[in-house]
């Protein structure tokens, strides 16, 4: 397997960081989880321009143009000949001291790993995800905004940790107070009497690409949309739960802190929102080939 690293390809055992590098020592880096589908991008351009938000916003400037990170990502596909494939594309400060400071790292690391999806199961789309609501909360916009994608990500790391030794797989992650937020790697919708609601990015998550997408198709096929402050009990009394995130893409909530939601199997609407959602993985993105 080859791996793009600082404007090369290497061999997976030569894929190397210093062990000084602020990524590892701090957290102090973004990143992006992209996919592609049959030789297409999906969203390319989405993922790097929020590559390059997650960046501004930690005043880290990322080396290459966005021209240049679409075009190593497509050859990093071609060296690895994915046509199928989790990208995951990373900047961190680079190599530094001991010290916070990031002046003291002269230029940042970019590397980009190409490789296999692990995918959930094929049934769980129709029998559903099992959550619960976790202690940990959503850390707060004012301290370090959901909306970077960076490194750090112990926040959600604990939230999975807790929904583990819950003995269920996905994590359903408060605001500080109290409101739905989001879960530790999807974002979250729910439908109730045929509209469709998903908390407002304002709330402090990531605002997923995925999320985006699925809006967008809801508008399209006139379902009425809600981005509206939701609590746990409108999650419990929903008709329909699903998750949203490029690993996942959309996947159906069944049970939410041991209460059944709606008919306690993927509902119809998700149903065909998995469907238009598939469909526009073949068509939306950026074309390579091997
Ligand atoms: N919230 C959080 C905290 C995320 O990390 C999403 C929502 C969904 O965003 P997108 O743009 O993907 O719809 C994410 C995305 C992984 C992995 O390997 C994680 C994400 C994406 C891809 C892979 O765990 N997180």
């Amino acid at each position: 397997m080859k791996i793009y690293l600082n404007g090369k390809l290497v061999d997976k055992n030569e894929a190397k960081i210093s062990v000084f590098d602020h990524g590892l020592l701090y957290g102090d880096g973004v990143f992006e989880g992209i996919r592609s589908y049959n030789c297409l991008v999906f969203r390319l351009k989405d993922h790097i321009d929020r590559l390059y938000r997650s960046a501004q916003a930690i005043l880290l400037d990322i080396p290459l143009s966005k021209e240049k990170i679409a075009a190593a990502i497509i050859k990093t596909l071609k060296a690895n000949k994915l046509k199928d494939s989790y990208i995951r594309v990373v900047v961190t400060r680079g190599e530094g001291d001991l010290g916070l400071d990031p002046r003291k790292c002269r230029q940042p690391s970019l590397f980009i790993i190409t490789d296999n999806i692990a995918f959930y199961p094929a049934e769980l789309y129709k029998r559903g995800l099992d959550i619960v609501t976790v202690p940990t909360r959503r850390n707060i916009n004012e301290a370090l905004s959901p909306q970077i994608k960076s490194l750090n990500y112990l926040n959600n790391i604990m939230a999975k940790i807790e929904a583990i030794n819950f003995k269920v797989e996905e994590a359903l992650m408060l605001t500080n107070e109290g409101y739905v937020c989001e879960c530790t790697g999807d974002n979250i919708f729910m439908v109730r009497n045929g509209r469709l609601f998903t908390p407002p990015a304002s709330m402090g998550f990531l605002a997923g690409i995925t999320r985006e997408v699925v809006l967008e198709i809801a508008r399209k096929r006139n379902i009425p949309v809600f981005e509206e402050v939701l609590t746990r009990y409108d999650l419990f009394n929903a008709n329909e739960v699903f998750l949203t995130g490029t690993a996942a893409e959309i996947i159906p909530v069944v049970k939410i802190d041991g209460r059944t939601i709606g008919l306690g199997k993927s509902g119809s609407l998700t149903l065909s929102l998995i469907e238009d959602f598939r469909r526009a993985t073949k068509i939306d993105g950026y074309r390579y080939s091997l």
